[in-house]
């Protein structure tokens, strides 16, 4: 098929560009391949040709695996890998000074000493689950990427402009970071996050069955600063989040309303609850200073009968929390309930003036089993995903809240099946007021048969929805490692990565200031060796296809710090720095600084060379160390 359209010289663009020359194109190909089906031209809208680009950015998370994927959409090509939680073989994130010191710099002291009596300098793994751009007047504006991570109760920021992260806090006195969103109006502004398990709020050991005094803790970052603005305490486990687009409201889900600790007691009760916070008298509440400080962020009680938030029960179990673009409703999503709840807004103003809470719910369709998560084309249709089903069904928000008044409508308009079981799904800019309707993204958990056998541990299977002709059509499978639990689709012209570092970046401050001290200039390819007491400092530069120093010595128990500057000025010439059974690694992007610390503690003659090719004599580029014994 993409042959075909490519022998005709017509790319994808031209099709997308002209609905009339694409059907033509489509109904031409149609008569020549004989059985091609009538969602062809849909299909091959989905091709992106070698050496053309993508409409969108996708921004992948990938759950276990601790890192930010980067994804083109419709191609569903891999572009990119982000590490972030994860410590990574090919750039050294998690290895090199500069990536180590973002892991551990935001930490809670007690939690760097576990580590530390572990021998270990940040966690090695974490479970990053919803990656979500930063956003000015309801849309993305490009400048930052946040991200939760489940397994060690931290949020990361990856800056667009590199596309790497540049700050990881813990999240102190909650337990899991969960759900995870930015504000969107006026701007972000606030991230906020869910702790999701709760725990003793003074979580000290001293009692475990106390779980009346349980708590789970919802939290409100700075995105600008990364600092923790205020915490607020909830009744029941907070899951999934999203915020309104007045800036005067956020909504978590909740489940496990019973407040139990074992799976029997969490799903009792047929009704949970979604608890609203309000920005607004959050803010009072905090400028009254009426907090307590706990682990030096202030902390508001906003259990059940607090004027901060109120609770509106919506039917079992409640999972995802999707806010429309026609920045009126919000979407809660059932799990073990087959509805989801639309709530409008506006209509919290008055429930949080003492109105019955459910006054605020406007429709409450059946959907089908299971539904997880909502995504929206910004016409008026929303997209469910339903897990126990193995379904994407679509339907109109509008019908369904005439079907809520009493009307006779059906506000289902199509259901297809996807493989398999799918948990988050998303549009084209659907979080955002922006949101486009061309593409739905399927994060589907099995795929089962779908693909090569590739032993017990299967790939998951991202699927393509076309979703332009107000139906949904499948038209990719994209296999991903573990897991991504969720992903933003971003138009491209949005975002608008560097090719080469600014040399003033502040990634490596703390290098640029040893230089500083050490009298050499990172700046203008100056190399040279520092010895102070048993530290010494390497400083070298990096031009293809050569390291400044073909050789240098230290001692056997040196505590060795190498600086590497790639000098070079050119799109896409990182170099890296690979030390030779240390356990060294580290990419060095055009015009960047990073260093490394070891200790030299193998008398010997050590190679080190450059991993990332760059240069017809990459093999060639590489030095060694002696390191003599003591
Ligand atoms: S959760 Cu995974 S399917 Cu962590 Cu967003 Cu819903
Ligand atoms: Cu420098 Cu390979």
């Amino acid at each position: 098929m993409s042959e075909d359209i490519k022998n005709e010289g017509v790319t994808r663009r031209d099709i997308l560009s002209s609905p009339a020359k694409g059907a033509m194109i489509a109904g031409a190909l149609t008569v020549a391949g004989g059985a091609m089906m009538p969602t062809a031209a849909a299909a091959s809208s989905a091709e992106v040709g070698p050496g053309e680009l993508d409409d969108y950015y996708g921004f992948w998370s990938s759950g276990q695996a601790g890192e930010m994927r980067i994804i083109g959409v419709p191609s569903m090509r891999e572009l990119m890998r982000v590490p972030v939680f994860n410590i990574c073989s090919a750039t050294g994130w998690g290895i090199t000074n500069e990536s180590i010191k973002v892991m551990s710099e935001n930490m809670l002291p007690e939690t760097n000493e576990f580590l530390a009596k572990r021998g270990l300098k940040t966690y090695q793994n974490g479970d990053l689950h919803h990656p979500h751009m930063s956003f000015t007047d309801g849309t993305y504006d490009g400048r930052y990427l946040f991200m939760n991570d489940k397994a060690n109760t931290r949020v990361a920021r990856v800056r667009a402009d590199i596309m790497k992260c540049d700050k990881i806090i813990e999240i102190p006195n909650a337990s899991d970071i969960h759900g995870l969103r930015p504000q969107k109006f006026p701007r972000t502004g606030y991230v906020f996050c869910n702790g999701e398990h709760r725990v003793p709020l003074i979580n000290d050991g001293s009692n475990m069955d106390d779980v009346a005094n349980y708590v789970s803790i919802f939290t409100a970052i700075d995105g600008d600063t990364m600092n923790i603005e205020w915490q607020v305490l909830v009744s029941g486990n907070l899951d999934n989040c999203d915020a309104d687009y007045k800036g005067k409201y956020a909504m978590s889900s909740c489940y496990n309303s019973e407040e139990g600790v074992t799976l029997g007691e969490m799903t009792e009760a047929e009704m949970d609850h979604v608890v609203v916070f309000n920005i607004e008298r959050i803010e009072a509440a905090v400028k009254a200073g009426k907090y307590e400080m706990h682990k030096g962020v202030k902390v508001l009680d906003g259990r059940k009968g607090s004027d901060l938030t109120v609770y509106v029960p919506i039917p079992n179990s409640p999972h995802g929390v999707n806010s429309a673009p026609d920045q009126k409703h919000v979407m809660v999503n059932g799990k073990l309930s087959p509805t989801v709840t639309v709530i409008e807004w506006d209509k919290l103003d008055a429930v949080f003036d003492g109105a019955e809470p459910r006054s605020c719910v406007v429709a409450e369709p059946q959907l089908g089993l299971g539904p997880l998560h909502t995504a929206f084309d910004g016409k008026g249709n929303a997209y469910t995903t339903l897990f126990l089903d193995s379904q994407a069904v679509m339907w109109n928000v509008d019908k369904a809240i005439r079907q809520y008044a009493g009307e006779d409508v059906d506000p289902i308009i199509q259901k297809t099946d996807v493989m398999y079981q799918p948990g988050h799904n998303h549009t084209t800019m659907g979080e955002t007021k922006d949101a486009d309707g061309q593409w739905l993204i399927s994060l589907n958990k099995f795929s089962k048969d779908r693909f090569l056998n590739v032993g017990p541990l299967k790939p998951e299977n991202d699927q393509l929805l076309n979703i332009q002709d107000g139906k949904l059509e499948v038209v990719h499978d994209g296999p991903t490692f573990a897991e991504p639990h969720d992903c933003i689709l971003v138009r491209a012209d949005i975002v608008n990565p560097v090719n080469v570092y600014d040399r003033n970046d502040p990634l490596w401050e703390d290098a640029r200031k040893q230089a500083a001290a050490d009298g050499v200039v990172l700046e203008d390819g100056h190399d040279e060796v520092i010895r102070d007491g048993n530290k010494v400092r390497v400083y070298m530069y990096s031009s293809a296809p050569t390291f400044s120093m073909e050789k240098f010595t230290v001692k056997q128990g040196d505590e060795v710090t190498v600086y590497v500057t790639n000098i070079d000025d050119v799109d896409d010439l990182t170099h890296g720095f690979t030390l030779g059974n240390h356990g060294v690694v580290m990419e060095i992007g055009p015009q960047q600084t990073a260093s490394v610390t070891f200790t030299a503690d193998r008398p010997g003659v050590h190679w080190f060379y450059c991993q990332w090719f760059c240069h017809a004599l990459h093999m060639e580029m590489r030095g060694r160390m002696l390191v003599e014994p003591a």
